[in-house]
């Protein structure tokens, strides 16, 4: 007999698992619930992307004569939940059972494997195998809780895919990791190249009309809307990005520039993760321009690195993890949020530069995220919890599965270092070397006490001291405390002062 096929907002892929084998008389189901939209308050531009890329998806389907329900979020008796959605449906279709993909989430993810039980029918849920790396071959890696290398994944995965890689099965050019050629800083000359953006078509208005209507006091905006929101925009996108963006990207991968939010990057994280692009699709285009002489081995290596090994490592920590990693705190952080994560009036234009990109487009790239923003929130002890929030709301490629991962223990080292060696702690320096922000800025990022010193200077030597024990532990952190050990130790009390000083003066509604 006929079933119901459930399809979530960040599984838009014909060939998701749970559609593989849809019969004549199978119903898809998908629905746009209140839920979602606010167990986090999402930026409302994620929110819209999500709802037009379901509904696209939705008329793709029912144009190739599937049979689809589709619930909007406006439509009378909408529960607000997935699984109230899923309740009314099967008042609405005679079917046997339920088919499901697992959830990205936790969360969902536990809600599935209850549904048959409260439903009173079977429903199956199938592995989602759009990630290359199996749950079980990644279990193969530790058990819970034990260190865990990227870099040694990263190997085993470009061996099984045989992305760049030669028929002795060696790595391309010789080098698995070409990570020492993608840190170069951006030559004033250089230009990046100009994006492509997609109008908005009538179903688009309706849904930014929409969450403008439901939605208006989130965070972010929706003006100048102009993602790829279907199947044929992001594989346009994709197109453009390898023949344009991809030759620079190697080079520039951790470089910033002021006004610049996306540079050479490829700005695909939001269609991977809700399934309108696979990786494999991406690495394919990437893999194929180093082939063809399109692009740098560099630019291919590193962007095949980033999906393969980080994109797939992240999710097999996260998975692994779960479900109590969410609660590490290894450094015992607890200051709250400032309020200028949601208004971006700050005076530090490294933060000020990352937070407006992130209103207006709910999106920075990678290193506004793990240097500018990521670093900040390290050195100023902020609680991993609101951290996990902030990047879960505000990006619109956020799903538990991957932010909490980079958060937790990319950026706070609150596992205590489960996968990253170091906390990945820095001076206003690193700002200066790899971007133009300092010269933006009303702080001097040379100086490192006194009136107009950078703050990420004292935060960084306040940090060193407030953690020196860990830090003097770990022979990659230990250079660190040893300086600090040379500093005058009257100057370093000063330091640290005008860094508590900072900190005690930063508002802090909490009222977000
Ligand atoms: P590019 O620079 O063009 O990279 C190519 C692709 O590689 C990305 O599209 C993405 O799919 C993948 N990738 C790169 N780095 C990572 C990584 N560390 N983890 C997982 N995938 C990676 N990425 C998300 O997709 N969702 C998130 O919620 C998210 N939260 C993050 C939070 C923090 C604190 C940090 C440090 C990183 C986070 N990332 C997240 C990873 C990364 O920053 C984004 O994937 C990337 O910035 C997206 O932009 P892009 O598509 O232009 O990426
Ligand atoms: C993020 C999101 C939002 C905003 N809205 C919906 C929705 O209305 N319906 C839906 O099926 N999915 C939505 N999603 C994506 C889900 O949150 C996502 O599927 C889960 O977090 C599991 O990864
Ligand atoms: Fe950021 Fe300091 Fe540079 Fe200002 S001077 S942009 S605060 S690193």
């Amino acid at each position: 007999m006929a079933c119901i096929r459930f399809v979530l907002g960040d599984q838009l892929t014909r060939d998701v698992s749970c559609l593989r084998d849809l019969a004549p008389g199978d119903v898809v189901l998908m629905a746009e619930v209140h839920e979602e939209a606010t167990y986090v308050r999402h930026h409302q531009r994620k929110i819209a992307f999500l709802f037009s890329a379901m509904r696209h998806f939705a008329m793709d389907l029912a144009s190739e004569g599937v049979a689809v329900d589709y619930v909007r979020l406006d439509d009378p008796g909408n529960t607000g939940s997935l699984g109230g959605e899923l309740a009314r449906a099967l008042g609405r279709h005679e079917v046997s059972g339920v088919v499901v993909t697992e959830a990205g989430e936790w969360r969902v993810r536990a809600a599935q494997e209850d549904w048959g039980a409260a439903l009173g029918l079977p429903v199956q849920v199938r592995e989602d195998d759009r990630f290359l790396c199996r749950h079980e071959e990644f279990a193969r890696l530790g058990r819970p809780g034990t260190p865990l290398v990227m870099e040694g994944f990263y190997r085993q995965m470009r061996r099984r895919t045989g992305y760049l890689m030669t028929e002795e099965g060696e790595p391309e050019g010789g080098r698995w990791n070409l990570d020492e050629e993608n840190r170069a800083p951006i030559p004033r000359g250089v230009r990046p190249p100009e994006r492509p953006g997609f109008e908005p078509d009538a179903v688009t208005k309706e849904v930014l009309a929409l969450v403008a209507r439901r939605f208006g006091n989130h965070f972010g905006r929706l003006d100048g809307f102009d993602y790829p929101v279907t199947r044929a925009q992001a594989r346009a996108y994709l197109g453009w990005f390898v023949r344009d963006a991809l030759p620079g990207f190697g080079a520039y991968q951790d470089a910033m520039r002021q006004g610049e939010p996306m540079l050479f990057h490829s700005h695909l994280s939001a269609l991977i993760n809700c399934g309108l692009l696979t990786a494999a699709e991406c690495c394919d285009a990437a893999a194929e321009a180093y082939d063809d002489g399109a692009a740098p081995l560099s630019a291919a290596e590193g962007f095949v690195r980033q999906l393969i090994g980080w994109r797939e490592f992240i999710r097999g920590v996260y998975w692994r993890e779960m479900p109590g990693y969410g609660a590490s705190n290894a450094l015992g952080a607890g200051r709250p949020l400032p309020d200028f994560f949601w208004t971006a009036e700050t005076e530090l234009n490294c933060l000020r530069q990352a937070i407006e990109g992130t209103r207006d487009n709910a999106y920075s790239h990678h290193i506004q995220r793990l240097m500018v923003l990521g670093n900040f929130l390290l050195l100023a002890g902020i609680d991993p919890k609101a951290v996990q929030e902030w990047y879960l709301i505000v990006y619109h490629d956020a799903y538990e599965w991957v932010e909490m991962p980079n958060v937790v223990g990319m950026i706070l080292y609150a596992d205590g270092g489960l996968f990253a060696t170091k906390p990945y702690a820095a001076s206003g320096n690193y700002i200066h070397k790899m971007s133009d922000y300092c010269a933006h800025c009303r702080y001097d990022v040379r100086k490192r006490l006194g009136r107009g010193a950078c703050p990420l200077n004292l935060l960084y030597w306040d940090f060193v001291a407030r953690h020196r024990e860990r830090l003097s532990r770990n022979p990659r952190a230990r250079h660190a405390v040893q300086t600090l050990d040379r500093m005058d130790p009257v100057r370093v009390e000063a330091v640290r002062r005008e860094a508590l000083a900072f900190l005690d003066g930063l508002p802090v509604s909490g009222t977000y």
